[in-house]
C-alpha cells in the first residue's frame, strides 16, 4: 500500500515532466523539419530558374554566347533574325547520338534545351558555322562565388 502510494507520488512529477519533454521534442522536430524543407527546396529554386539566348545577326550571334546554368534549369534559344538557324551541339558528328540539335529554326522560332547531364556543351549553327556558343551545366551544389 505504501509502495503504491509512493509510485503514485513518483508518477506525478513524471506525468508533469512528460508532456514538457514531448513539447520540447515537438519543437525540435518543427525546427528540424523547417531546416530540412528550406535546404531541400534550394535546389528546386535553382532548378526552376530559366534563361534565354537570343539569336542575332550581329556578333556574338548567340547572345549571350557563353552561359552557365544549373542542372535542371530551363534554357530557350530565340531566333530574332529574319533567317533560319540551327542550334547544334558540337558532338553531333559522325552519326553519333548527340546532346542537342534544334533542326531548322525559322524567324521567331524557339528551341528549348532538352534535359542534359552536367558538363560543357560547345555548340554552333549548322547553317552558319561561325556562329558559336558554349553552354555549361553545373552539377548540383557546385556554385562558386564567381558565378554570382
Ligand atoms: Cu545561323
Amino acid at each position: 500500500m505504501a509502495e503504491t502510494k509512493r509510485l503514485i507520488m513518483n508518477n506525478k512529477p513524471f506525468q508533469k515532466r512528460f508532456p514538457l519533454a514531448l513539447k520540447k521534442l515537438f519543437e525540435r522536430l518543427v525546427v528540424l523539419t523547417g531546416v530540412f524543407l528550406i535546404s531541400a527546396s534550394l535546389p528546386l529554386l535553382e532548378a526552376s530558374s530559366s534563361h534565354d539566348i537570343q539569336i542575332e545577326t550581329q556578333p556574338p550571334f548567340f547572345s549571350p554566347n557563353q552561359l552557365t546554368i544549373s542542372l535542371g534549369a530551363r534554357l530557350t534559344w530565340k531566333n530574332r533574325t529574319q533567317e533560319p538557324h540551327t542550334i547544334i551541339s558540337d558532338d553531333c558528328r559522325f552519326g553519333r547520338k548527340c546532346s542537342f540539335d534544334s533542326g531548322f529554326l525559322g524567324p521567331n522560332g524557339r528551341f528549348a534545351l532538352p534535359p542534359l547531364k552536367p558538363g560543357r556543351y560547345p555548340y554552333h549553327c549548322g547553317i552558319h558555322p561561325f556562329m558559336r556558343g558554349l553552354l555549361t551545366i553545373h552539377p548540383p551544389q557546385s556554385f562558386s562565388s564567381s558565378d554570382i
